[in-house]
């Protein structure tokens, strides 16, 4: 869930749909808004999951994860490093990674983060720099480490298939959700295609 990312509709919106076509983890990552309206918006995500029993991960604020009893925190290669997360993370709270090569994703695990994510799987107009990783990384990071994988970056229903069938637990998407003209049908697709 990027409020960029939502053709102007208000993010509870499409978590609500997303939830409704059976996603069952959405992370908030807003790289606009000022922390005050921001909380208040995360605040309401991190509720109607918890209704619907989903989880619900906060993206690079590790105060605003502590904020919103999110279930986890998930941190980009430079944002608060997982160590100094944790000491703001209360108990419980898990915390996932952003990984672009085998060395970042060996270096995760170390940490014992909770997963791991690898991208960008494909092409994505959704971040503006972002490291293509590819399938090839995927599968290669699949055979190293038996942490939950999170495949990230261009995934959409037509291409899903080959991210699943290379060993990822999780796949991520923003645009093809996001932006899809009906956000619930285009998760129920996906998940349908997860479990198929
Ligand atoms: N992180 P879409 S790619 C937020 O490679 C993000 O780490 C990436 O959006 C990474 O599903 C990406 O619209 C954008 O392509 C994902």
């Amino acid at each position: 869930m990027d409020p960029e990312h939502t053709a102007g509709r208000p993010p509870e919106e499409i978590t609500r749909a997303a939830l409704a076509g059976g996603a069952t983890i959405i992370q908030l990552r807003d790289k606009v808004s000022d922390k005050g309206p921001m909380l208040e918006t995360v605040i309401k995500v991190s509720e109607l999951c918890k209704e619907a029993g989903a989880l619900f991960f906060m993206n690079d604020h590790a105060d605003i994860a502590v904020l919103s009893a999110a279930d986890g925190l998930h941190v980009g290669q430079t944002d608060l490093p997982v160590d100094a997360a944790r000491k703001v993370l209360v108990p419980g709270q898990m915390i996932g990674t952003s990984n672009h090569a085998m060395q970042e994703a060996l270096v995760s695990i170390s940490e014992q983060v909770d997963y791991v994510a690898v991208g960008a799987i494909y092409g994505t107009a959704t971040k503006e720099v972002t490291v293509s990783a590819g399938l090839e990384t995927l599968v290669m990071i699949r055979g190293e480490i038996g942490s939950p994988i999170a495949a990230i970056g261009g995934i959409n229903a037509s291409n899903i298939g080959p991210v699943m069938a290379a060993g990822a637990e999780m796949a991520c998407v923003i645009s093809a959700v996001g932006m899809a003209a009906d956000p619930e049908a285009a998760t129920r697709e996906l998940v349908a295609l997860v479990n198929g």
